[in-house]
């Protein structure tokens, strides 16, 4: 970590030390139960919608399993690394689709929001996932337990997990782009092409979509000393800044997160940040199925 604190070789030192004396962007850290209880009483609108689909998409430990898992933690109020530890056993899950529901009270009963996570989206053709195949997967044509393969899409022809008539509980409403704070603002060209064909075809589908900035606490000291500097650090504006002129997501569709870790205890800021995030899941999912002609 310690060759990570406050160094970025995108900008200067100058530039990146310090903090603004106030915050640019607001976050109600005082009100993280009412945002809790607001997570906690999301129903969708619509009777046929079981729950939104949140498909992750990123570079390879950006955090995507961990995200899911810290969202698991605060609306469970204790850690869970259940997603990370799903995606590291047995014969390779993490290359595989896989739906997750976050349970809510008793066994059966799940929140009304699941995550698809995806393979790492590096480069090179044997590596990573294939951007067709997140197409397919925000088209809801991907069934579980499909695995990804580098070198080729799911096809159509694939009887066992391809699904040629997609219910809109099987469709994506929400796509979500991790990645770590230290290699946001300077992404390889492919990388950036990468990502944008595939938000072009968010886009044509109407699907919202918003970015998750990880890894904030071993990027930028001003953070790491309180999370509450989140949004005072210049480190992670300019970050912020370069990144979403790079890809084109506006300022106000990232969020940063600092994920919980198996040796963390919850904490009120790092889950006022996750529920930041997941609240904005939650409004542009729901105006989104509602926004739908069927
Ligand atoms: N310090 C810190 N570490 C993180 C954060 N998010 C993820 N990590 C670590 O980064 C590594 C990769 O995370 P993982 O969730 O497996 O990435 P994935 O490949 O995108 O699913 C793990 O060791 C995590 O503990 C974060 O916000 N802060
Ligand atoms: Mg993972």
């Amino acid at each position: 970590m310690e060759q990570l604190l406050g160094t970025c070789p995108a900008h200067t030192a100058m530039e990146l030390a310090g903090a603004f004396s106030e915050p640019w962007r607001e976050i109600p850290w005082r009100d993280k139960d009412r945002e809790l209880q607001y997570v906690k009483n999301y129903k969708p609108y619509r009777d046929d919608i079981q729950h939104l689909r949140v498909l992750l998409y990123g570079p390879v430990g950006a955090g995507k399993s961990s995200f899911i898992s810290s969202v698991d933690s605060v609306l469970q109020g204790r850690i869970t690394t259940r997603a990370l530890v799903e995606a590291n056993s047995g014969p390779c899950p993490s290359r595989t689709y896989k739906t997750y529901k976050i349970q809510k009270g008793q066994p059966g009963d799940f929140y009304p929001f699941v995550f698809n996570d995806t393979l790492g989206l590096q480069m090179g053709e044997d590596s990573g996932v294939h951007p067709e195949d997140i197409k397919l997967a925000m088209k809801g044509h991907m069934r579980d337990g499909y695995r990804f393969n580098p070198g080729s899409k799911l096809s159509s022809n694939d009887s066992q997990y391809y699904n040629a008539e997609p219910t809109v509980n099987d469709k994506v409403q929400v796509l979500v782009y991790v990645v770590p704070a230290d290699t946001a603002a300077q992404q390889e060209e492919d990388h950036v092409k990468k990502i944008k064909d595939i938000r072009r075809t968010a886009c044509d589908l109407g699907i919202p979509q918003l970015a998750v900035i990880t890894n904030i606490d071993s990027a930028c000291t001003e953070i790491h000393k309180d999370l509450k500097n989140v949004y005072k650090s210049k480190y992670l504006k300019k970050t912020m800044e370069e990144f979403s002129d790079s890809v084109g997501i506006p300022m106000n569709c990232i969020f940063p997160v600092k994920n919980y870790q198996e040796k963390n205890v919850v904490n009120d800021d790092a889950d006022s940040l996750i529920l930041s995030v997941l609240r904005r899941i939650i409004d542009f999912g729901e105006e989104f199925i509602n926004d739908m002609e069927t």
